[in-house]
């Protein structure tokens, strides 16, 4: 996320939930996408964990909706979020201002804060369909989230640049829950050891594709060693919208 977030206060311990989240021999791990045991994954029934695993990476993988359903969501998403306008559509970086490649908003919390550049914002009340998409969220992983960060995607130029969700604001440890509808998009990890124009290490890019119905769980530690991207795919012609739901530090 673009420091959208910057916390004002120390928050509650790191948080452990039955849900899908990596163990911590898990978070040592490493290897390649592989099917997940029930054991280790969550019990609900009808959701079906794929682990994703490589060095310093935990990610978890499921189709949490029917294509019917989802096309349900995602018209009802359409037509009940609404986006930023003017001054929140744009970036500061380097001394310029560029415009956000996609549309933006954030929900969550009443009293929750957060700042963007250097100012303090609160997030839009959460709306029923919101509600409801978090609630299923917490239902399948086990975790609670208390802010949601929505990106809409015209089609496949709108795009996200390589970045980490390491803000200091999020709960320690806590996952990020990352739930898409619309056209199928490539999404793409980056070690951080193997960026830039002389890498320290030659770690293989992890490239997943994120379909419409799907919840992507990105697990401690991955944001800390790993940047992820949703690079523009000029052959895309639909929109999408991806919802990534975070727990906040809170008083
Ligand atoms: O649209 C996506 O899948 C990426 C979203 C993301 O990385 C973010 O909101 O921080
Ligand atoms: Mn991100």
């Amino acid at each position: 996320m673009e420091k959208f977030l910057i916390p004002a206060l120390p928050g509650p311990a790191p948080e452990k939930g039955p849900g899908p989240r990596a163990t911590e021999e898990e978070e040592e791990e490493e290897g390649s996408a592989q099917q997940g045991s029930p054991k280790e994954m969550t019990p609900l029934p009808g959701v079906s964990w794929k682990k994703i695993r490589a060095e310093g990476l935990s990610c978890d993988y499921a189709t949490l909706y029917g294509k019917a359903e989802a096309y349900q969501i995602f018209q009802q998403l359409e037509e009940e979020v609404e986006y930023f306008e003017g001054e929140f559509t744009r970036l500061h970086v380097f001394r310029k201002w560029h415009d956000i490649p996609r549309k933006q908003v954030t929900y969550g919390d009443v009293g929750l804060t957060y700042m963007y550049s250097g100012v303090t914002f609160s997030p839009k009340p959460w709306i029923p369909v919101l509600n409801r998409l978090r609630d299923r969220v917490q239902l399948v992983t086990g975790h609670t989230f208390n802010f949601v960060l929505i990106n809409r995607y015209k089609d496949g130029h709108d795009h996200m640049g390589e970045h980490r969700d390491d803000e200091r604001e999020l709960v320690p440890r806590s996952p990020i829950a990352s739930l898409s509808f619309g056209a199928r998009r490539d999404f793409i990890f980056r070690h951080a050891a193997s960026r830039g124009k002389n890498p320290s290490r030659r770690i293989a890019p992890v490239k997943l594709q994120l379909d419409h119905g799907s919840l992507l769980m990105m697990n401690f530690p991955t944001n800390h060693h790993w940047y992820h991207s949703l690079p523009s795919r000029k052959k895309v012609l639909a929109p999408r919208i991806n919802l990534t739901f975070r727990k906040i530090r809170t008083l």
